[in-house]
């Protein structure tokens, strides 16, 4: 049997059964055992937060800065371990899994640095005599419920600026992989941090995730993850008076103008739509290409698409992991099938693919003639399917890069200068990307979306400040 790694409660690793964690590249492999929290220890959890945040949102910067320093440098020491970890248990290949694990380290990083860089406004008052000071204070316990695509970045530039700006945090990983979560939350108690800053709490949505939901003291929830549960914290959320932040879906375009340079183009797209398996809020599913170049770029993406590899994520040569679990695949090729039965063409891939262990594996699937109208190019699928959709020009480009209800990232390949300037400018995304996958963002600048995709104020960069800290304005008058 294999160890059972436990939930943090108010200093305190507790649990007593768990749930087998199964990698979906050999799904006979058995990852770690895991526990699952109860209502009951959730609330519990809630509780050791809020008797934590008076003393923690006091605590000394230096103090502060220094655990997420040292966690900083763990996480670094450990990537190779701990990118085995996470690949093992997500499917994203070990060089993905690796980069991942680093940008983790950034963050945490970055976040050290930005405790020594907290600071305030001092103005004068409007009447003689009266000084006005701007302050940022923390919010309180911080709910941070986190997606399984990204099993160590997201949590952590979720709980890293919870942490550096004096905030006390419950958080619960997704189900399918909370390994990752885990390590990261038991690096930070090692590093010092004190009892019921920081608790966690894996298990089900249905179960932790309502608890967190429901309860009065969590004061601020930080949520990734679908658009469906997603609305379900903002309502829940609203009812309390409670600050929260959603980064939900996507539907994120890939314009390819006539002038761009083909083999960026192909590897642009290919990057943005199908590398870690199109498993990103950030992927590009619609690939909006200019009549002029489209059949030249069409047959050159669906070699490359043929010939992506599509294996254990472990292995060497293995470009393309597994799909995460059966529910996911089902979904993938459920969309294929829509694809199909809505007039697209597949051009390439599409099907399982065969390896030497039992895992979800699928090519990743190209179409083309697809029509911007169709559910493939409408809904998020989540998977490596793309959907090709040929237009005449640029402001038709345009145009139906913006006709869709999200706007996370959006991308362009051109050559041209003044396409792209006005690209930037006109395209109705939170992040642009030219020349650039859409995917892929930098650990050190704002994250998020406009539209269906987000809600609330930007994660990551010095702009998380803006969630994890409420502002305070005081008037003092000298006397
Ligand atoms: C990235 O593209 O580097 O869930 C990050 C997601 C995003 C993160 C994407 N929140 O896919």
């Amino acid at each position: 049997m294999a160890e059972l790694h436990k939930n943090l409660i108010n200093g305190e690793w507790v649990g007593s059964d768990g749930i087998e964690n199964i990698n979906p590249s050999n799904i006979s492999e058995v990852v770690g055992l895991y526990a699952r929290a109860t209502a009951e220890e959730t609330k519990q959890a809630i509780a050791a937060a809020k008797a934590a945040f008076p003393a923690w949102s006091r605590s000394g910067i230096l103090e502060r800065h220094a655990i997420l320093s040292k966690t900083s440098q763990e996480i670094l020491a450990r990537k190779a371990e701990l990118g085995e970890l996470l690949s093992r248990e997500e499917g994203k290949t070990l060089p993905e899994g690796i980069g991942e694990v680093t940008r983790a380290a950034q963050i945490f990083d970055f976040f050290a640095g930005e405790v020594l860089r907290l600071a305030g406004e001092v103005l004068p008052s409007v009447r003689p005599g009266v000084g006005v000071e701007i302050t940022r204070e923390p919010i309180g316990v911080i709910g941070i419920i986190t997606p399984w695509n990204f099993p160590i970045a997201i949590p952590a530039w979720k709980i890293a600026p919870a942490l550096a700006y004096g905030n006390t945090v419950v958080v619960k990983p997704a189900d399918l992989v909370p390994g990752s979560t885990w390590a990261i939350v038991d690096i930070l108690v090692r590093a010092g941090l004190p009892k019921g800053v920081l608790n966690l709490v894996m298990g089900k949505g249905s179960v932790v995730g309502q608890t967190m939901l429901d309860s009065k003291d969590v004061t601020a929830i930080s949520f990734t993850g679908s658009v469906g549960t997603g609305k379900r914290v903002a309502a829940a959320s609203i009812e309390h008076n409670r600050k929260f932040q959603l980064e939900m879906g996507g539907k994120n375009p890939t314009v390819v103008l006539d002038d761009a340079d083909i083999k960026v183009a192909v590897e642009t797209v290919a990057q943005s739509a199908f590398f870690s398996t199109g498993q990103r809020c950030t992927a590009s599913s619609r690939v909006i290409v200019t009549e002029g170049i489209h059949d030249a770029f069409v047959d050159a993406l669906c070699e490359r698409t043929k010939n992506l590899r599509v294996g254990d994520a472990l292995a060497k040569d293995t470009e393309i992991g597994p799909v995460v679990d059966p529910s996911q695949l089902k979904q993938d090729m459920d969309y294929i099938g829509i694809g199909q039965d809505e007039g697209a063409e597949l051009r390439a891939g599409g099907q399982r693919v065969n390896a030497p262990t039992e895992g979800y594996f699928l090519q990743p699937a190209l179409f083309t003639g697809v029509t911007n109208q169709m559910r493939i190019a409408r809904e998020e699928i989540f998977g490596p399917v793309a959907a090709v959709i040929k237009v005449k020009d640029y402001e038709e480009a345009l145009a139906t890069a913006n006709d869709t209800e999200f706007g996370l990232s959006a991308g362009i390949v051109t050559t041209s200068l003044k396409y792209a300037t006005h690209f930037k400018r006109n395209a109705e995304a939170g992040m642009v990307m030219v020349n650039v996958p859409t995917a892929g963002v930098d650990f050190h600048v704002p994250f998020g979306g406009r539209k269906g995709s987000s809600y609330g104020s930007r994660e990551q960069g010095k702009y998380a400040a803006e969630f994890f800290t409420v502002v305070k304005t005081a008037y003092t008058a000298a006397g």
